[in-house]
């Protein structure tokens, strides 16, 4: 047997295998969400005829010719029965792209569609693309907005690295073809996390944001922001209201960004959002929840103190290590919410709820008190009570 067709064999076969496992629920959690045993989906979970070239006249060695460096940061949606994914995909040139893989029950057996989102540009090519939240508009279209990346026209000469960070936009009907529009404009030098709202709001189209001053930065204007525009066609926020702004010492330190579209609740909507602080490792980006009024969409109403999702185990290593980044959730018929998150920049996971437990914890978990001796206070009531319980 040739090299060719010995290793092909055994790809082949690891590939298969890695497709049919079975994920594991982790038990007992922490009573909030079940995280699982396995990542959803990884760099070798893509097809074997993405990397290599099958043909063993022109790659008797069966190299990878197209290596895929990452799969993570994930938009979200059920359709036709099936739980999607859109990923972020890494290649090993670092350019990412955007690729659709689907699973029949959310939690395993995730396997991409033959081939990656076709995104078309706009008149301003892409550098790189990124992090794409979908949101299902009751105007009757599927809304991607994800991040394009630009080399910064104004970076000194020598200076590769500086990039400007802007909001882009495309809509479809069936997750196949995608209309590009104008990328949003809004009174901020850069936007990253810029999520749109599922409802009209007075007869416009409500967009999260994430002003920023730099690319790394967020710097004066950090923290969730809402604007509105008149069109998606071409998209121009004129002002951005603070929704939920940094604060010193808290898990949200250095900047914040809102994360999947928010669900609806009897209570308010529920958001899940990423906050980011600084520590001597670097950068340290945990996941956090907060609640916002049914009619005043930037009057939060409920904010747990602390994290609800941080790294753990082998997600806390990886290219971008002690990072959880979640752009995706998926509300299904029965309550159970899919919460789909990527660690350290590299693979992706899903960790399961339902709407009850999550209104619960946001409306119920006490709030950040802003001081140590506030936190000792709270956790005494806490202990207090329970040894009354207990006959203590
Ligand atoms: O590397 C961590 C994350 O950094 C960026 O997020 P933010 O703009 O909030 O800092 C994004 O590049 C994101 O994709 C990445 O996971």
């Amino acid at each position: 047997m040739s090299v060719f067709t010995k290793r092909l064999t055994q790809l082949y076969q690891q590939h298969r295998e890695l497709l049919g496992t079975k994920n594991q629920l982790i038990w007992p959690g922490n009573g909030i969400y079940d995280r699982y045993l396995n990542p959803v989906l990884t760099a070798a979970h893509v097809p074997v005829f993405w990397e290599y070239d099958l043909d063993p006249g022109a790659n008797p060695f069966l190299m990878k010719r197209f290596g895929i460096n990452a799969v993570f940061n994930a938009g979200a949606i059920k359709w036709n029965g099936k739980y999607l994914l859109i990923t972020r995909v890494e290649g090993a040139d670092r350019k990412s792209f955007f690729a659709v893989a689907e699973s029949p029950n959310g939690v395993d057996h995730f396997e991409f569609w033959d081939y990656p989102v076709v995104m078309p540009e706009t008149a301003e090519p892409d550098g790189n693309v990124y992090d794409m939240r979908l949101t299902r508009h009751e105007d009757g279209f599927i809304y991607g907005l994800f991040c394009t990346e630009r080399k910064d026209p104004n970076a000194r000469p020598g200076d590769e690295s500086s990039a400007i960070a802007q909001c882009g936009i495309a809509r479809t009907t069936d997750l196949k073809t995608w209309v590009r529009l104008a990328d949003l404009i809004s009174p901020s030098p850069q936007q990253r996390n810029v999520v749109l709202h599922p409802e009209f709001i007075n007869g416009k189209y409500a967009f999260y944001t994430r002003p920023q001053d730099g690319f790394i930065d967020a710097g004066t204007s950090g923290g969730i922001g809402l604007g509105f525009a008149d069109t998606m066609e071409n998209a121009v926020i004129e002002k951005e209201i603070q929704v939920d702004a940094k604060a010193y010492h808290t898990i949200y330190e250095a900047k914040n960004g809102q994360g999947p579209t928010p669900i609806k609740t009897e209570k308010g909507w529920l958001h899940l959002a990423h906050g980011v602080r600084n520590t001597a490792a670097g950068l340290r980006y945990v996941l956090y929840m907060f609640m916002t009024d049914l009619h005043d969409l930037s009057r939060v109403t409920h904010k747990p103190g602390g994290y609800f999702l941080a790294p753990e185990g082998e997600e806390r290593v990886g290219d971008v290590s002690n990072v959880v980044f979640s752009n995706g959730w998926i509300l299904d018929e029965n309550g159970t919410v899919f919460i789909y998150y990527a660690s350290a920049d590299t693979r992706l996971h899903v960790a399961t709820s339902t709407v009850e437990k999550l209104v619960d914890y946001v409306t119920n978990t006490p709030a950040d008190g802003f001081g140590a001796a506030r936190s000792v206070k709270t956790l005494i009531k806490l202990i207090d009570k329970n040894l009354s319980l207990s006959g203590k």
